[in-house]
Parts: C-alpha cells; sequence; structure tokens
C-alpha cells in the first residue's frame, strides 16, 4: 500500500519539520471528488439538523449579524468530530484512509506503522463569518525543538480552502510577545504569517504546536476533511478508544472496510486494556 513514488519529497519532509507545514496535491482525485462530496453534504445536513454540541462534538460559533452586533441570532455549527457516528457514518468517510497517496505521504513522516486518531469535517457556517482566534493545538508556552511529532493532523479540501493560516516555524521555539497577545483572543494579521491555498483534493500536514488559525467568509463552500493519523506505538485515550470502539462495532465496520482502513483501526483497539488518562489526550504534549 505505501508507494516509495508517492512518498513526500526531500523539500517536503523539510518543509514539514521546519516550518511545521506541508501541502501534498491532487490526493484525492478529481473523478473521486463527487463521492467525496455527496457524502459530507448528507453529514452537514444532519449536524445542522441537530445543533447541539454534544452529540457530535459539534463546533459551533455564534451567528452575528455585523449590522446589529447586540442582536446574536443561533449558533452555527462549523465542523464536528464524530464522523464515525453512526448517525453520521457514510463509507466514503473511510474509504479515505484506503487512499494510497496519502498514506505513502504520511508515511514519510510517521513510518508505515499507523493507527486513526481522529476523524472530523470543517466546513463554512451559512450565516456567519468564521474566524477562529491564533491558538496552538495544545499548550501556548509547549513547543517541539526538532519539530518532530509523533502524529500527523491533516485538512483534506472536497473544494477549495484557503481557511488556514500559520506562522511558519513557531513549532520549534517560544511565542513573540506579539503572538502571544493574539492567542485564543486574536484574530490580528501576524509578522510572516502564511496562507495555505489548498485546490480540490490537496491535502495539507499540519504541525499541532504551530502557531495556527482558520477563517472562512459565509461565501465560501468549505467542505474539508479534518484527521488525524498517528503511529501506533502513542499512546491512546480511554474515553476516544471506547468511543470509536462502540460506533465501529455497531456498524460491524471490521467486515466492510477495505485492509489498509481496518488496519489502522486495529492498530487503534490493541491499545485497549492499557489506554492513558485522557487528561492529556489528543492536544496536550506526549509523555515518553
Ligand atoms: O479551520 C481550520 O482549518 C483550523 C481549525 C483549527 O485550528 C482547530 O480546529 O483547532
Amino acid at each position: 500500500m505505501i508507494s516509495k513514488e508517492l512518498m513526500l519529497s526531500k523539500e517536503q519532509v523539510e518543509q514539514w519539520y521546519e516550518e511545521g507545514y506541508c501541502i501534498v496535491r491532487e490526493v484525492i482525485p478529481q473523478e473521486e471528488l463527487p463521492k467525496y462530496r455527496e457524502a459530507f453534504e448528507r453529514m452537514v445536513t444532519k449536524v445542522r439538523a441537530n445543533p447541539s454540541r454534544e452529540r457530535y462534538n459539534t463546533r459551533l460559533v455564534k451567528a452575528i449579524d455585523k449590522q446589529n452586533p447586540d442582536a446574536i441570532s443561533e449558533l452555527e455549527s462549523w465542523g464536528c468530530d464524530f464522523l464515525l457516528h453512526p448517525d453520521l457514518y457514510e463509507p466514503a468517510f473511510t474509504d479515505y484512509l484506503n487512499n494510497e497517496k496519502l498514506l505513502s505521504a504520511l508515511s514519510s513522516i510517521l513510518g508505515d506503522d499507523l493507527r486513526v486518531s481522529g476523524l472530523k469535517a470543517l466546513w463554512s457556517p451559512e450565516g456567519v463569518d468564521y474566524d477562529l482566534f491564533w491558538h496552538r493545538d495544545g499548550l501556548k508556552e509547549i513547543y517541539s525543538e526538532d519539530g518532530s511529532q509523533r502524529h500527523v493532523q491533516f485538512n483534506t479540501a472536497l473544494y477549495r480552502d484557503d481557511s488556514f493560516r500559520l506562522v511558519p516555524g513557531s513549532h520549534r521555539r517560544p511565542l513573540t510577545e506579539t503572538e502571544l497577545a493574539q492567542v485564543r483572543k486574536g484574530v490580528a494579521d501576524l509578522p510572516g504569517q502564511k496562507i495555505c491555498v489548498l485546490e480540490p483534493g490537496d491535502a495539507l500536514f499540519m504541525h499541532s504546536m504551530v502557531l495556527h488559525r482558520g477563517k472562512a467568509p459565509r461565501t465560501d463552500m468549505r467542505r474539508t476533511f479534518h484527521y488525524i493519523l498517528a503511529q501506533t506505538s502513542l499512546p491512546v485515550g480511554t474515553k476516544l478508544l471506547n468511543q470509536y470502539k462502540g460506533w465501529y462495532e455497531e456498524q460491524r465496520l471490521g467486515e466492510k472496510l477495505a485492509p489498509a482502513a481496518k488496519k489502522l483501526f486495529d492498530n487503534f483497539f490493541q491499545w485497549e486494556g492499557r489506554t492513558e488518562n485522557d487528561d492529556w489526550y489528543p492536544n496536550l504534549p506526549y509523555k515518553e
């Protein structure tokens, strides 16, 4: 399943370590996009019809009328974390885990002994602009001096997506005073920031400690998978494992998935009985 020709180039690997991101073009071939778009749209419709945060770990933003900012209307969704939930699951969501180009590219960074870590989705709200503040996924003080990381989170765009912006290299150093002033409260442009532009089918690998944020005006058609794969040796949180195992068994996915995707889940479930405390999963620094 891993093809040497499809692995990242030396420049891409260097960019991942030095700058905290890299882009892999056309991971999903154009002819396969309709299948993913249709599945994604069915899922968004269901989440929008059931807008409580808890059911699907839905990400919500307040819809504020810019002409009349005091009149806060409804909460709107811009993403959700539970793509494997039986209400939302679509075979396309796990088909993507068989993608040879994706797995080969990830193996250039993580090796080929991998497990599932998260299957999530991001989209543009309808009535409000999405404008997430700057943050690291984890503690703002924690960085990775050599740029290494044992998991990779990646956005795969089904339509053109220029939402993700980051400060390249910020995953390897303490944040500056200017950056800290924006963390979890600001959306101001930052020195050296870079906007990543994905064409349909492209994937963006992002280091969780790089300073970043997302932004999508309501007029955009953002439909982007946000998945995380990790080295099998990276410990798993109990709650996450139980959740995924429950959904997986309920839908008998073990009998339905193609071998590469099934292996990613089998490797994840291997952790049963020796899971770690959830306090530090998924975004806090690793324990060794
Ligand atoms: O919109 C994005 O691509 C970034 C999302 C993000 O930073 C997050 O969910 O923590």
